[in-house]
């Protein structure tokens, strides 16, 4: 080995960490402006903590141990909680892995799970993170973790299961905004009005027109039509009648006295102040609602405390004709929140 050999490399060498340097420091605004994201990303999430901790412990409370997740972020969220998380872009997934390559250009972001894949695999939070705010990421779910704090998701799961699931738990859950209470801190009040319509007739109800037939719907089904789902029991009201949204009707409950503070019932259908179920007090209507263009029952709730001990009816309208000109409605139901905490509408 002589001098100048030994002097190429030094001179090869030199090049070569000349051009890292020089690339560093090319490429250094780019992964300045990476990293800023990446924090503000963080601050947008209203959590100082707004980690992986964070994520487990939101997890730790208001799931079983059984039970998957789906998430992009799946190596951190793994790492602190012992639930099975499925890598939606497949990097520590067998099946997603094995893939073909969907989004050619950017490595590690390349596959995505298909839906079907995370419903096989009963995924009950997709995408979960933890917000202080129950509106926040746009997700359709929020479940009330610990006073103020929501875990956030999606789900592959039928609504009525992800609502009941976590009711039944004991927490407070969200949907789309929509507050509905947990069924372990909520009394349910009996009463016989026949606010669920298994008596299968229209018993405690007056009818007006002709848009909700002369009995409640049979399992979410006129001859012909969408079926419904969501429904409670045997029996539902649907002014979809004989497959048509042309008639009109109404329905006015019997009186009753407002003995709960809270008032929750399963609806959909249409959109519009002219298909919606009103609580009347004095004549007054002084709580509305109405469906989301859906043929899937939600369930949604007023806060009534301000009306305790008032005489009330429920009624249920269509005067609406076009598409969506029909309401769907069951199981009306009358409770009172032990802790007082009723729904912020
Ligand atoms: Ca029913
Ligand atoms: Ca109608």
């Amino acid at each position: 080995m002589n001098l100048s050999y030994l002097l190429d490399i030094l001179k090869y060498t030199l090049a070569g960490v000349g051009v890292v340097y020089i690339a560093f420091y090319l490429f250094k605004p780019y992964l300045d402006k990476a990293e800023k994201l990446q924090i503000l990303d963080y601050g947008a999430l209203h959590l100082p903590e707004g980690n992986a901790i964070e994520v487990a412990r939101a997890f730790k409370r208001v799931l079983l141990p059984n039970e998957v997740v789906a998430a992009s972020f799946a190596g951190f969220t793994g790492l602190y909680t012992d639930i099975r998380v499925i890598d939606t872009l497949g990097l520590n997934d067998k099946y997603i892995a094995r893939l073909p390559i969907q989004k050619p250009g950017q490595p590690g972001h390349e596959k995505q799970a298909p839906f079907e894949y995370l419903i096989n695999n009963k995924v009950v939070c997709l995408y979960p993170w933890p917000v202080k705010n129950a509106g926040d990421n746009n997700s359709q779910y929020s479940v009330e973790y610990e006073p103020n704090k929501y875990l956030t998701f999606g789900s592959t799961m039928p609504y009525n299961e992800v609502i009941k699931k976590f009711q039944d738990r004991g927490f407070n859950v969200f949907y789309k905004g929509n507050f509905i209470p947990n069924t372990k801190n909520i009394t349910l009040i009996e009463n016989d009005n026949n606010f669920n319509f298994e008596t299968g007739n229209y018993l405690h109800w007056t009818v007006e027109g002709t848009a909700f037939g002369t009995a409640p719907q049979f399992r979410g089904k006129w001859e012909n039509s969408t079926k419904i789902k969501g429904y409670e029991g045997t029996f539902l009201v649907n002014s979809y009648y004989d497959n048509s949204d042309a008639a009109h009707g109404k329905l006015f409950s019997d009186k009753f006295i407002i003995n709960g503070d809270t008032i929750t019932f399963l609806i959909a259908g249409g959109n519009t102040k002219n298909t919606s179920i009103n609580l009347v007090v004095e004549k007054t209507i002084v709580r509305t609602e109405t469906g989301d263009k859906s043929e899937e029952l939600i369930r949604k709730s007023w806060n009534v405390a301000d009306y305790m001990g008032k005489e009330a009816r429920i009624e249920i309208i269509d005067s609406a004709s076009g598409e969506w000109g029909h309401i769907v409605i069951d199981d009306i139901q009358i409770g009172q929140t032990k802790s007082g905490k009723t729904s912020c509408l």
